[in-house]
């Protein structure tokens, strides 16, 4: 495991999950050390002190703390499926529609999901505002399997895990809504086994030891 970039990660972080998508599509192993947040490592804040996941560790010391960028790097590696590998206007509107997925889609998916936490936070309200965000996905995916075509995108793989969050927030509710694309999209994200790849449960690291060897054979499942 000496000489691998070694990533903090937490099994059901939307952050951490793009995080490992990418690095799972792209082959690139890592030394994965996984986190509770409530008991976040030393070696993890020593090297990231603004303490969230993924944090991404280069063996010369280069740090990548936004889950982003870690995406980006993982396929600026290697891009078997071609994730990013699209018309350069094509990329313009992923990082547009990445941008508001991260921005105000998250913003007010956390208000809907932890409406307590907020005290002027109306949660129904919050749960319309992200909706809206869906129904410009749900118009994008009628006709095709991924929201920018037949195959899966650098998007698509940045905002499916929030999009899995907002559905599991009231997945009775979510499944009733008009955007049966969406439902789909999710579904077969759900269903794949990329996804299941990513959601190996890991016993939480422990200082000392070298973390788990991710993904697990290097290869593209
Ligand atoms: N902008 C960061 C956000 C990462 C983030 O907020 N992760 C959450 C977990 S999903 C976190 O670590 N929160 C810190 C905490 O809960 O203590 C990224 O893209 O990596």
């Amino acid at each position: 495991m000496n000489g691998l970039p070694v990533l903090y990660s937490f099994r059901r972080c939307p952050y951490a999950m793009r995080a490992r998508l990418a690095l799972q599509s792209s082959g690139q192993q890592v030394a994965l050390r996984e986190v509770v947040l409530r008991d976040k490592p030393a070696e993890m804040l020593r090297v990231s002190p603004k303490g969230t996941v993924p944090v991404l560790v280069q063996p010369d010391g280069a740090v990548l703390e936004e889950s982003r960028n870690i995406m980006d790097w993982a396929l600026a590696k290697n891009d078997p499926e071609g994730l990013t590998e699209w018309p350069s206007e094509v990329l313009d509107a992923m990082e547009a529609l990445m941008a508001d997925f991260d921005g105000p889609f998250k913003t007010a998916l956390d208000r809907y999901k932890y409406a307590t936490r907020y005290a002027d936070a109306d949660e129904v309200a919050e749960r319309n505002k992200a909706a809206a965000y869906l129904m410009k996905l749900e118009a994008m995916l009628e006709g095709q399997r991924f929201l920018f075509g037949e195959r899966m995108s650098l998007a698509d793989m940045a905002i499916l895990p929030f999009v899995r969050q907002y559905a599991h927030v009231d997945i009775g509710w979510f499944r009733e809504q008009a955007w049966p694309n969406v439902v789909s999209w999710l579904d077969a994200f759900l269903a794949s086994n990329r996804f299941s790849a990513i959601m190996t449960k890991y016993p939480q690291w422990k200082s000392g030891e070298a973390g788990v060897l991710f993904p697990e054979c290097g290869e593209r499942v």
